[in-house]
């Protein structure tokens, strides 16, 4: 049986359940994902030589992490290689370039420290997305956009300001639109004596960086909550209160990363909620084990859920799509690959599950019947089905990619020291 063959015998199964394959594939055609450039080199950057902070951590020591702007764009050339369909890359802001002997600190930087991004960009036809960097600074070591400290707190909006000017530039060079996402890791180890204070100082904070004029159509700032972080386990200035209250409130958008919540509590049941009373929504798609530890995507339940929820019609077009881990134990370019591609995987099956026909089941009350076939359609020939769409994307299919990961580790990777 050729490839095709065995899309023809899934096609026909999909088709006896009400699902039309093709369509699926070209919708999936149609979705790009933001993909991080902090898994190549650990969110290490290029602006700074300190650790990383925030109270986020990088474990595992695979050799081969990028150490230049050169190394990590060649290693993101090879992940794309492998990875169907047309994609953004996101960057954050540690990630300006300079030229030799030049540096701007972060509430300096200009679109100019990030010519050389949009360069390759443009090549590859790729969008950009950005980030502000809060952390991984001297004057992050403790508060920013909530610092008591009112130079320090001056020098991160500025940042912030900063921020969207070159948010602005790379919407306008590459012709789509930029997400600037916000995150801050401002909080407290122990219980806090004064909760109000660093959230008002914040909100004050934010007014001032969307002060920055800037065109709403062309960058969507986006604001990302978070529950505990690492020296910061009793309290977040940027809870989810906070961040859904303040981007309702003047126009930006929440962004929910899925390692950011209570254990039990899971993202795909929030997004249709947002998207009730939002007309756009962002997400951080990543894996928690046990706490935020962001490993790499699996094709697992709760990413299908996600999935689930935004291959919807009418959602698909309102939902920012991102990835955001970094594991250091293992091949990064694997990591970027294997993370991509199930998440490309849970939108696939999500496209290829009969929605109108299950929701008419749960509306007649049918659970049984809606029981049996959710769960049947799980062993449904998916596997073919994403077959073809590596072939028809031109890329390495299952069993192929991962040869030519391990051939680019062998030439390149493991000549870096
Ligand atoms: C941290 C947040 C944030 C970062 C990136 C590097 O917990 O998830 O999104 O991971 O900005
Ligand atoms: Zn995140």
């Amino acid at each position: 049986m050729t490839m095709n063959d065995r899309y023809q015998a899934a096609r026909e199964r999909y088709a006896a359940m009400g699902v039309d394959t093709d369509a699926a594939l070209r919708t999936l055609d149609g979705v790009s994902i933001s993909m991080h450039c902090w898994q190549g080199d650990d969110v290490r950057g290029f602006d700074q030589t300190g650790p990383l902070t925030g109270g986020i951590q990088t474990t595992g020591n695979y050799p081969g992490r990028a150490r230049t702007p050169q190394e990590l764009m060649q290693d993101i050339d090879e992940a794309l290689r492998l990875i169907p369909g047309r994609h953004k890359l996101n960057l954050h802001a540690s990630y300006a370039i300079f030229r030799e002997g030049e540096f701007a600190d972060r509430d300096a930087l200009r679109p100019e420290h990030f010519e050389p991004w949009v360069q390759f960009a443009k090549e590859r036809g790729l969008g950009l997305d950005f980030n502000p960097t809060f952390f991984s600074h001297p004057r992050a070591a403790s508060f920013t956009l909530s610092s008591p400290d009112e130079e320090t707190r001056r020098f991160w909006i500025d940042h912030g300001r900063a921020c969207i000017r070159i948010s602005q530039y790379f919407a306008e060079q590459l012709g789509q639109p930029c997400v600037m996402n916000i995150w801050i890791p401002d909080g407290y180890k122990d219980t806090p004596a004064d909760r109000t204070g660093p959230r008002a100082r914040f909100k004050d904070s934010l007014d001032q960086i969307l002060a920055e004029p800037y065109d709403r159509e062309k960058v969507f700032v986006c604001l990302e909550s978070k529950v505990f972080g690492i020296g910061m386990e009793s309290y977040t200035v940027g809870s989810s209160e906070f961040c859904i209250n303040y981007a309702a409130k003047n126009g930006i958008l929440s962004l929910l990363d899925n390692g950011h919540y209570h254990p039990t509590e899971v993202v795909s049941d929030k997004i249709s909620a947002m998207l009730l009373f939002q007309d756009r929504l962002a997400l951080h798609v990543t894996r928690g084990v046990r706490w935020d530890s962001d490993h790499v995507v699996r094709y697992d339940d709760e990413t299908r859920e996600i999935a689930k929820e935004i291959a919807q019609p009418g959602v698909l077009e309102r939902v920012f799509l991102a990835l955001d881990f970094f594991d250091a134990s293992i091949n990064r370019i694997a990591a970027w690959v294997i993370g991509m591609r199930n998440f490309q995987k849970a939108l696939l099956s999500a496209l290829l599950t009969p929605h109108a026909r299950f929701k008419a089941l749960q509306d007649e009350g049918r659970f049984t019947e809606l029981l049996a076939l959710q769960e049947e359609l799980k062993v449904y020939p998916f596997g073919d089905v994403w077959e073809q769409f590596c072939a028809q994307q031109g890329v390495p299919g299952t069993d192929e990619w991962f040869a030519e990961v391990e051939r680019y580790e062998a030439d390149v990777l493991s000549k870096r020291d």
